[in-house]
């Protein structure tokens, strides 16, 4: 008999939360699984807990399997992974780490803001080619300051890329489900108009049903061929191939892009591209946000077999 609860572990964990996670739980680790499905299926019985991740979540329908299952707990703060209304239907808990990752996925959306207006990457990669040597010069850039910066989502995320941009002196507006009135940054509600103000629009929204492809093609139209696109949050929130199109066509500046509709099996039609610049959804990995994000799911877990209410739960409780 093992009184300690059965845990399925659908995502790759940082030491400091693994070391946790063994010492109290029975864990049953599928993330390098060739049949996860199955591994799923095999453990619906026994599971009280699964932790997941951006990369692997559960579908409704597993949920519907796993008859012991209580709590979902999320490493990252995107939702988009469980079905919030079906785990609520559910009675099951599902928490997530929203504050721990803020300051990290920020700096990674003003990094690729500067990437992209200053060809960090191409830049190195001249240097690098002997091109430098040879006595050519690269092309100029663009500055960011007294740059426009649009964004879509004053959440956490957004409020702290807010913060950093003020510093470079830019200019700040944004979109929201609703105006954030407690922050003095212009509230724009229509997303094409802040489109056409923008010289950056940077996406930091969380992607929910219904918002797939807010970012659609008329959306970067107006953005423009000075306009620079770069997307931290998800990438079902813009539309791709309009996206890929436009930068063929030079009819926008640069994107620089942490995620994408297919991950990891992007679009390859972005990796010929030369105004592009890509990262492999690293804006919450570093070591720092990692471990942290790490003992956090893993505390939730605990607090919840415990009889305490999980520190962050996305659908609150009284
Ligand atoms: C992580 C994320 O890469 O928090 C999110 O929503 O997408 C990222 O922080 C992911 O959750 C890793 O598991």
């Amino acid at each position: 008999y093992d009184p300690k609860p059965e845990i399925l572990l659908l995502q790759r964990i940082a030491d400091p939360g693994m070391e946790r996670l063994e010492k109290h739980f029975n864990v049953v680790d599928i993330w390098d699984s060739p049949a996860p499905e199955r591994d799923v299926q095999s453990h619906a019985e026994t599971a009280r807990g699964v932790l997941v991740g951006a990369q692997k979540g559960l579908t409704p329908a597993q949920v519907e399997q796993m008859h012991s299952l209580e709590i979902i707990s999320l490493h990252g703060v995107g939702l988009d992974r469980v079905d919030i209304d079906h785990a609520r239907r559910r009675g099951l808990r599902i928490a997530y780490t929203p504050d721990v990752l803020t300051a990290d996925v920020a700096d990674m959306g003003v990094g690729l803001m500067m990437s992209t207006l200053r060809r960090l990457p191409q830049g190195h990669h001249f240097v690098k080619a002997g091109h430098w040597a040879d006595g050519n010069q690269p092309p100029l850039t663009r500055s960011l300051t007294g740059k426009r910066l649009g964004i879509l989502g004053l959440g956490r995320i957004g409020h702290a890329i807010a913060t950093r941009a003020e510093a470079f002196g830019m200019e700040i507006a944004y979109t929201n489900r609703s105006p954030r009135k407690d922050l003095p940054y212009r509230y724009e509600p229509n997303l094409h108009r802040l489109a056409a103000w923008s010289d950056v629009l940077m996406v930091a929204a969380a992607s929910s049903p219904g918002m797939q492809a807010l970012v659609d093609d008329s959306v970067l139209a107006a953005l423009g061929s000075e306009g620079v696109l770069v997307n931290v949050g998800r990438g079902v929130l813009v539309d791709e191939n309009a996206l890929i199109a436009r930068l063929e066509r030079d009819e926008l500046l640069g994107a620089g892009l942490d995620v994408f509709a297919n991950e990891p099996r992007i679009n390859n039609a972005l990796l010929l591209l030369d105004n592009v610049i890509l990262s492999a959804h690293q804006a919450s990995a570093t070591v720092e946000t990692r471990n942290a994000m790490a003992v956090q799911s893993v505390e939730h877990l605990i607090q919840h077999f415990s009889g305490a209410q999980p520190d962050h739960l996305a659908t609150p409780e009284n």
